[in-house]
């Protein structure tokens, strides 16, 4: 996967500067079927100096919903500059599911996944194919984010004081306001919000319903119909929409806003679906009920907790903070410092609390966990399955539970995989994590695990063939 500054038209009439994986903006969607191996060789062909702010485009690629090991799981702070390359090994043990691959260099996340480094990644597994959902071309990646345009077609980066950039045109796989054009038959869209800072609460026009059939950890124990969907940045929720009684109408897709967002004229608007009258292909169109009762994330409880910990997600002396504490204080401890330090196994329930005018997508690597609730009440019904990124609005109470460092999938010998090592958490504001709301925990407690940054280091291109999977 080579990453390249390219021109793209994206707006009529003009050219704009982007950062492409292997051309594409976004990024070509990756399809791997559950448990092969992959390596993934991420080459910085960036240029030495980012275009307009002058910043070296350094960047560390993490697969987002993974259980990677720590040295390909992109940590900040292990990058590759313009002239290397790094390669990722995955092992891709998790549940069928949606994935994303983005760039999460440390201070320059926002800038570079806005040029564009960013694409969707999927997991398929024989059991989710048994269900005869939307397959195919009747799967469709729906990666939402925003942008704001110069009037000569560049991109205008302005974060508000580091609250994060907010566009004015909304794009759906990197096409503003696009038309799609469908068969009337049952349809799997990967919602997904790419976006920097913008939250949207999705819904369809001529009464459309959105049935939720998949969170970031996969399948939900049961289909969950919505009319209306509040999603994150970072957070995927797979939903299957039947146009059949639509044949020959358009749908649209429509973004009623959130708190905290700021709409523009045009900022309610996301794509359409055209509908036309002829099903080429009748197969997959299925929608069970129950798709996966039992979901260990999901089964989780409450009294299995070992103990209860409190992270604050707010602002102070102009930086964004987790309990008090930024990604610079875990660089100035050596990347020691760890705000966690769960043994492998262990079930801790995470109370994440958050004051002061905004909201905060927070992402925790490695782990998938289940919602246990908010301010006290029931999740809303598309959370209910295995999340691991969850939308903190302003002002509220969240607590989740999960087993840390527990992974699906066994090693060559049968054996359970396990996962320690340093792991991220932090706001998917990207420009509140480049600012400098992102610290880790150590699952296994300090000097557990391989070292992210030391264990696989980049090497300077020209690289050799990639090395056989051993
Ligand atoms: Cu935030």
């Amino acid at each position: 996967m080579t990453q390249q500054q390219v021109r793209r038209q994206i707006l009529p009439g003009v050219a704009t500067t982007v950062f492409a994986y292997n051309g594409t903006v976004p990024g070509p969607t990756i399809r791997v079927p559950r448990n092969r191996p992959v390596i993934v060789r991420q080459i910085n062909a960036l240029p030495a100096k980012h275009p307009t702010r002058g910043y070296v485009p350094w960047t560390s690629t993490h697969l987002h919903g993974g259980a990677s090991l720590p040295q390909f799981d992109g940590y900040a702070s292990d990058i590759s500059l313009p002239g290397q390359y790094k390669d990722y090994f995955y092992d891709n043990t998790e549940t069928a599911r949606t994935l994303w691959y983005h760039d999460h260099g440390v201070h320059h996340t926002a800038e570079n996944v806005y040029m564009g480094l960013a694409g969707q990644y999927h997991v398929l597994d024989g059991r989710e194919n048994a269900l005869g959902l939307p397959r195919g071309r009747y799967d469709v990646p729906v990666m939402i984010s925003d942008a704001a345009f110069a009037a000569n077609g560049e991109l205008l980066f302005d974060d508000n004081g580091e609250n994060g950039v907010m566009g004015d045109v909304i794009l759906v796989n990197g096409r503003p306001w696009p038309v799609l054009q469908v068969e009337p038959r049952k349809y799997r869209l990967r919602l997904h919000a790419a976006s920097i800072a913008r939250g949207f609460t999705l819904r369809l026009t001529r009464g459309a319903v959105m049935v939720v059939v998949a969170t970031e950890g996969g399948l939900v124990p049961q289909a969950q119909p919505v009319e209306r969907l509040r999603i994150g940045m970072a957070e995927r929720y797979d939903v299957v929409v039947d146009f059949a009684p639509f044949a020959g109408e358009q749908v649209e897709m429509r973004n009623d806003g959130v708190d905290n967002s700021i709409d523009y004229d045009d900022t309610d608007k996301v794509m359409a679906f055209q509908v036309g009258s002829v099903v080429t292909d009748p197969t997959n169109n299925e929608l069970p009920t129950v798709l996966n009762p039992g979901s260990p994330v999901m089964a989780l409880r409450e009294e299995e907790a070992v103990r209860t910990r409190h992270l604050e997600f707010h602002r102070q002396n102009g930086l964004w903070v987790i309990n008090d504490h930024t990604w610079e204080d875990v660089v100035r401890s050596g990347y020691r410092k760890a705000i966690a330090d769960p043994a492998p196994g262990d079930v801790e329930i995470w109370k994440f609390t958050t004051s002061g005018g905004w909201f905060h997508p927070m992402h925790m690597h490695l782990t998938d966990f289940k919602i246990l609730d908010r301010d006290g009440k029931d999740p809303e019904p598309q959370e209910l399955g295995a999340k691991e990124t969850v939308y903190l609005a302003e002002g509220e109470e969240i607590r989740v539970i999960a087993e840390f460092g527990s992974v699906l999938g066994t090693n060559p010998d049968q054996s359970e995989i396990r996962r320690s090592g340093r792991y991220m958490i932090h706001c998917h504001n990207v420009s509140h994590e480049d600012h400098d709301m992102m610290t880790q925990f150590w699952v296994g407690g300090e000097g557990a695990g391989p070292d992210p940054i030391t264990t696989a280091p980049p090497k300077p291109l020209p690289a050799p063939p990639v090395p056989p999977i051993t």
